[in-house]
């Protein structure tokens, strides 16, 4: 569901361009996803990325997978694009000679994995391999984003987003992805082969749920920029911080949500 966000639309109002596809690390068309919840698979530990666990899948968006170390906690979900390389068939890693690893933050003692392990794939739905992809797109050659194209990003504090973003900076490899209508908290540099960042129309092909641009004005750099507060500095971040004394700025406690005034439907 797109709400009432048209990229079309929006390209026009502001004038900017979409980033061509083969500036993308993504296949032209998104890989399908036969998976399942509760099915089973191998996965990195996203915080120890030299160890193979078990992950199930415990929800589905697009061609993206929520998934969940056995053995951890609900805090810790990830998501992968199915055509992922860091997620394989469960035997791959004994097959290639590796043995299956705790996650890290494993809820039990240390010495109850092996039994853990026995009865967590004893019985359980693992994914077959042919809904696995043979492997990732190949990268582009090198990068070339160039400021201020517009791509579609996962907002990496809050992974299960993906929203419209601007090529904001670009540094060697690297690209700064920024989010548009919001002031900066969310922005993040990435390579410009990461598998978090999508052409436009993306979620509209995966079916996946693209998040409306927020509704915080960012101006050119020193314009302040006049909103409902007052005047702002364009440096500020997500947070509100008119009006608090210098290194009491963040999160003000209780005052969690950003109010969202647009002109898109949520
Ligand atoms: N309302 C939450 C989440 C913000 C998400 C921002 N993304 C979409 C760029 C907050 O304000 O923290």
């Amino acid at each position: 569901y797109q709400g009432h966000f048209s990229w079309e639309k929006y390209l026009k109002e502001t004038g900017a361009s979409a980033a061509p596809s083969s500036c993308f690390k993504q296949s032209l068309t998104p890989p399908v996803n036969e998976f399942k919840v509760g099915m089973k698979l191998e996965a990195q530990d996203p915080r120890n990325t030299t160890s193979t666990c078990i992950a199930t899948v415990v929800g589905l968006t697009g061609s993206r997978l929520r998934l969940r170390l056995d053995g951890s906690d609900n805090k810790n979900d990830f998501w992968r694009l199915v055509d992922s390389s860091e997620i394989q068939p469960i035997g791959s890693c004994e097959k290639n000679g590796g043995m299956l690893q705790p996650p890290l933050g494993f809820r039990l003692n240390a010495s109850s994995w092996p039994m853990f392990l026995l009865k967590t794939l004893n019985g359980a739905e693992m994914a077959p391999s042919r809904i696995f992809h043979k492997q990732e797109p190949p990268p582009p050659e090198k990068n070339s984003f160039q400021v201020g194209m517009k791509l579609e990003a996962v907002d990496r504090k809050n992974p299960h987003f993906i929203c419209p973003a601007t090529v904001g900076a670009l540094r060697g490899v690297e690209v700064l992805v920024t989010f548009d209508g919001w002031r900066g908290a969310f922005d993040y540099h990435c390579r410009y082969d990461s598998r978090d960042i999508f052409p436009v129309g993306w979620c509209a092909l995966t079916g996946d749920n693209l998040q409306p641009p927020g509704t915080k004005a960012v101006l050119p750099k020193s314009l302040g920029v006049l909103t409902e507060g007052g005047v702002e500095s364009p440096a500020m971040n997500a947070t509100p911080t008119v009006g608090r004394p210098p290194g009491q700025r963040g999160r003000k406690p209780g005052r969690r949500k950003t109010k969202v005034t647009g002109s898109w439907s949520q």
